[in-house]
């Protein structure tokens, strides 16, 4: 008698959570089919990194690529200074997967402005570590490659105005779109974050259903 109430308990329990596990998996698979789709295989296209070097973003195949698209002179609070922010809170969060199973990319759509040695110091002044986060330029005659990446990644410039400096001096100022781009390790675009759907938590969970 005992031991039928022991094996029913152990059915009971097996069932549980072999149905728990079957609604686990069904719920990762949607998950990932729904969150993300695949947008293609980034541009071959070369740029100029940070240290002055030339790069290929399918150099970077293999890793799991996390770009984000800024210009150094942005002083638009709620876009280029935040996005850049939260790429520090990202470094800090995925720590020592950085530089071995994924990246962080800056790219920037001021190549008039934006040379190798002013994308090392924003880098710098955001407290990137080089061998996680990488900062690319069309600056110096990649223009044509880099018009091509940010038609790929849908990077929209809408207008320009001018802006006073604390020096006095005008500066043009951009304006433009939110864009982050999730790209596998095959180098396919996977996720397009704009303004609306972007948190650092969305993208963190995002990474690893990659990683
Ligand atoms: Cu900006």
């Amino acid at each position: 008698m005992e031991r039928n109430i022991l094996i029913g308990i152990g059915i009971v329990t097996v069932v549980f959570f072999a149905g728990g596990l079957a609604a686990f998996t069904l719920f990762s698979l949607t998950q990932q089919t729904k969150k993300l789709p695949d947008f293609g295989e980034i541009p071959d296209a070369t740029l100029l990194r940070h240290d002055n070097k030339t790069v290929n973003l399918r150099d970077y195949k293999g890793k799991v690529l996390i770009f984000g698209f800024i210009y150094a002179s942005c002083r638009d609070a709620g876009f280029c200074p935040l996005l850049s922010q939260d790429f520090a809170k990202i470094q800090d969060i995925l720590g020592d997967k950085l530089g071995k199973d994924a990246m962080l990319i800056s790219v920037s759509f001021d190549p008039k402005r934006d040379s190798p040695e002013m994308i090392k110091g924003y880098g710098e002044a955001y407290g990137a570590d080089f061998n996680k986060w990488h900062f690319l330029t069309g600056y110096g005659g990649y223009e044509t490659d880099l018009n091509k990446t940010l038609d790929f990644f849908d990077v929209y410039i809408i207008g320009t105005y001018q802006m006073t400096m604390d020096d006095g001096m005008n500066m043009t100022m951009y304006y433009h779109n939110w864009r982050v781009g999730l790209v596998d390790q095959n180098g396919h675009l996977r996720y397009k974050y704009g303004k609306s759907d972007w948190s650092v938590d969305q993208l963190i969970s995002d990474v690893n259903l990659l990683l």
